[in-house]
């Protein structure tokens, strides 16, 4: 097999970026390890910024969103027996939407497929060669075969094959693990705002947030080695009432616990983001706790960069754009480290917390949402930062 772009994973990153070089005419294809449905079905993300919104639209990929999405103007949080309410619209001039990841990965895999792209499902990449060639390759097995594809440049979404294949003394990866995890539901009950409720309680963070009208999707902040099995479901209301605590206008409302799952909470970033003919986008080059909501639209940030530099080579026989890919999306990807950091360490009581730790998490808390400079840093990153365009 013979393609110009050889992509490892259809996630988000890979998809897009497979789209978004068939609109300029580049081919391309698509190795993902997992089934076609899984890929459609695994709940991930669920909150998009407005530039990732705008990108979709732009790239042709927004029907669905735009009759099923919920767009917010604003974003709530509770602390301390008390509310506040950040007006994104009123501070950044941009919103934030509620669309699911499935939705967005269904979206783009049936616009590939459509437009006679092709992806591989249940096909694992295994290696990756010749990087140091002009025709490097990616080794898979699909339905028991070894196969090879022969590209000119390769795009991995997967990090562990990436790692294998560049040099120890070239890359370098910087690690943060949470001492907690966070345990998400889906419920079928209506969600207790029509925005998403970021909630520190002393016991623990929780978060409000939803699919549909009718459906909510909530987190949990538990211990990092906590079982699934210690969580009745009456365990998860009780701690979600209690967290959330009571607030005018907020009201929780039972329904059906349809899934549950506990999640590691973590911050990578793996640098640099390219060797030779081979780039990293996306989780496999960067992962985010996702109490900023970040990851997916960091993903698709990296895409809009990669397919600049691919496209300007394809077209105008351009090569500085591959050079600075990897310092472009750097400097994005850092800031979205730290806010996903910040957000992250201000939210959660810390297990081990002494007393003096919590009541300077809770005046820290007060500090930010209690001033309008506060609100604005907020607004300003979960709003999210500019993205470059993808069309050199
Ligand atoms: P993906 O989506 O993981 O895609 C990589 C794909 O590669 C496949 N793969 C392989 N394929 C072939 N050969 C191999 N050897 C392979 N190994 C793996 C995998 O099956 C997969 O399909 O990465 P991508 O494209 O970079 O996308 C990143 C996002 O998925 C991720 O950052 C977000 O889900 C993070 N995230 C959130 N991001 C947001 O922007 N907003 C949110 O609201 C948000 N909420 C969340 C989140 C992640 C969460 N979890 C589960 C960690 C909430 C949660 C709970
Ligand atoms: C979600 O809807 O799954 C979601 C929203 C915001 C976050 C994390 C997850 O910060």
């Amino acid at each position: 097999m013979r393609t110009q772009v050889g992509i490892i994973g259809a996630g988000p990153a890979g998809l897009l970026l497979s789209h978004l070089l068939h609109l300029e005419g580049i081919e391309s294809i698509v190795i993902e390890s997992r089934s076609r449905e899984y890929c459609e079905t695994r709940i991930r993300a669920g909150l998009l910024e407005q530039n990732s919104v705008d990108l979709l639209n732009d790239a042709g990929l927004g029907a669905r969103m735009n009759e099923l999405a919920l767009p917010h103007d604003g974003v709530q949080f509770t602390f301390d027996n008390t509310y506040h309410r950040i007006n994104l619209t009123e501070l950044t001039g941009r919103r934030v939407t509620i669309y699911a990841q499935h939705e967005i990965v269904k979206d783009m895999i049936g616009a590939r497929l459509q437009a006679g792209g092709q992806i591989y499902f249940a096909a694992e990449a295994k290696e990756i060669g010749a990087l140091d060639s002009a025709k490097p390759l990616i080794k898979f097995v699909h339905q028991g075969a070894e196969k090879t594809i022969e590209c000119d440049y390769v795009c991995d979404g997967f990090h562990g094959i990436s790692r294998d294949t560049m040099p120890a003394s070239v890359v370098r990866g910087y690690d943060r693990v949470y001492p907690f995890g966070w345990l998400g539901m889906l419920i079928a009950c209506k969600p207790p705002s029509h925005e998403l409720i970021y909630s520190h309680h002393p016991e623990g963070f929780t978060l409000f947030s939803m699919r549909s009208p009718e459906i909510t999707r909530a987190y949990l902040q538990v211990p990092p080695d906590d079982d699934i099995k210690n969580w009745s479901k009456d365990r998860m209301w009780s701690q979600m009432r209690k967290r959330l605590g009571k607030h005018e206008g907020l009201e929780l409302q039972e329904g059906e616990i349809l899934q549950a799952a506990i999640t590691p909470m973590r911050s990578y970033v793996s640098e640099p983001m390219r060797y030779e003919r081979l780039f990293l986008a996306g989780d496999s080059a960067h992962i985010v706790p996702p109490t900023g909501a970040k990851g997916m639209n960091l993903a698709m940030a990296d895409v809009c960069v990669l397919a600049r530099a691919l496209i300007a080579f394809y077209k105008n026989n351009q090569t500085h754009y591959f050079d600075s890919y990897s310092e472009i999306c750097l400097g994005r990807v850092w800031r979205a480290e730290h806010f996903s950091w910040w957000l992250t360490t201000m939210l959660h009581p810390f297990y081990d917390a002494s007393p003096f730790d919590l009541r300077r998490q809770i005046a820290e808390l007060h500090a930010v949402f209690g001033s309008k400079a506060g609100q604005t840093l907020v607004a300003e990153n979960y709003a999210g930062l500019p993205i470059v365009n993808w069309r050199p």
